[in-house]
């Protein structure tokens, strides 16, 4: 039903956050032949990393900076209500403990040992009132299981780290993606497996507001639409929807990327979206350490404050 949604409606601003292994890269990769290869969160891909280099790169990553109260407080400034931190992205790596593998941020990385970012942004998130939810990449490129006749063997360790993020995180929202029929036949997953998915996420917590990405497009029953870089006219009687936006040109961080919007042109974003009945997320990408980009924050910021001096918040 659509009321486990109505927070979500409600509260029309969010901040995406893009980080993980290719966020340690920064932007690019040098090839062997000392030629250099450039991408975001699509690095491993695009730029055809072989796998062992991938996981040596990983194994460096130390986000010593990572920060949650700052996080929040940006968010907090700009007047953003909830916040959606990539739990895994399409290289596979888990930004959590997760036991299903150990390819993720506590068993593959620099990192202390003793540091959970997901459970840090949860508490600095509860602390001010900003729900938490998680993107979940369904599309793997790490797992062998993914792409082959082993499917159901990634589907398993998939449910059991999604019902890790669920038990441990209590995340308000999941934010699915990498589910695209484009992909088919590399992609396995189908619109049947999204509908499974739903139910089971739902049986695990009722009030779980999930996204239209998780397989099946419909967007009826409480979950809701995701365009991406762009703002549509609108959307049909009822139909939520989320428009997700970078802040400069990059979902990942991208050490030259200086294409900073303007406060005023991501104030007008937002206005966009809400006079027309959407959310607006908006993406930030912390670097290798962690820290968030000083133009971002100056950028949230200056949104808060005119939507403060205005009376719109
Ligand atoms: C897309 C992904 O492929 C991009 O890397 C990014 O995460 C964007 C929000 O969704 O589908």
């Amino acid at each position: 039903t659509s009321e486990r949604a109505a927070w979500f409606r409600d509260d029309r601003f969010g901040m995406f956050i893009h980080f993980g292994a290719y966020s340690n890269l920064e932007g690019e990769y040098k090839n062997p032949d000392g030629s250099v290869c450039r991408n975001a969160e699509w690095i491993m891909r695009e730029c055809r990393i072989p796998k062992d280099e991938y996981e040596k790169q990983a194994a460096t990553f130390n986000p010593q900076d990572f920060d949650a109260k700052a996080i929040v407080a940006a968010a907090k400034s700009a007047g953003q209500k909830y916040i959606v931190l990539t739990s895994k992205h399409h290289d596979g790596y888990a930004m959590w403990p997760t036991k299903q593998n150990s390819w993720n941020l506590r068993d593959h990385s620099s990192f202390d040992k003793n540091r959970d970012i997901i459970a840090e942004l949860k508490q600095a998130a509860e602390a001010e009132g900003i729900k938490l939810g998680l993107y979940y990449s369904i599309w793997d490129w790490h797992d062998p299981d993914f792409t082959s006749s082993s499917f159901p063997k990634y589907k398993e360790r998939m449910y059991g780290q999604l019902k890790e993020l669920i038990d441990n995180y209590d995340p308000a929202l999941m934010w699915f993606d990498g589910e695209w029929d484009a992909d088919r036949p590399t992609n396995p997953w189908t619109s049947r497996d999204g509908e499974e998915l739903q139910t089971y996420l739902h049986d695990l917590n009722p009030d779980l507001v999930i996204n239209n990405r998780v397989g099946k497009r419909r967007v009826t029953d409480g979950d809701y639409g995701t365009p991406e870089q762009e703002i549509p006219q609108g959307s049909g009687e009822g139909q939520l929807w989320e428009s997700c936006m970078t802040i400069n040109n990059n979902w990942g961080y991208v050490y030259d990327d200086n294409g900073w919007k303007s406060g005023a042109q991501l104030t007008r974003n937002l206005l966009h979206t809400s006079s027309r009945n959407g959310n607006y997320l908006l993406n930030i990408g912390p670097d290798k350490r962690g820290r968030v980009p000083a133009p971002s924050t100056a950028a949230l910021k200056e949104m808060g404050d005119w939507l403060r001096s205005s009376g719109q918040s």
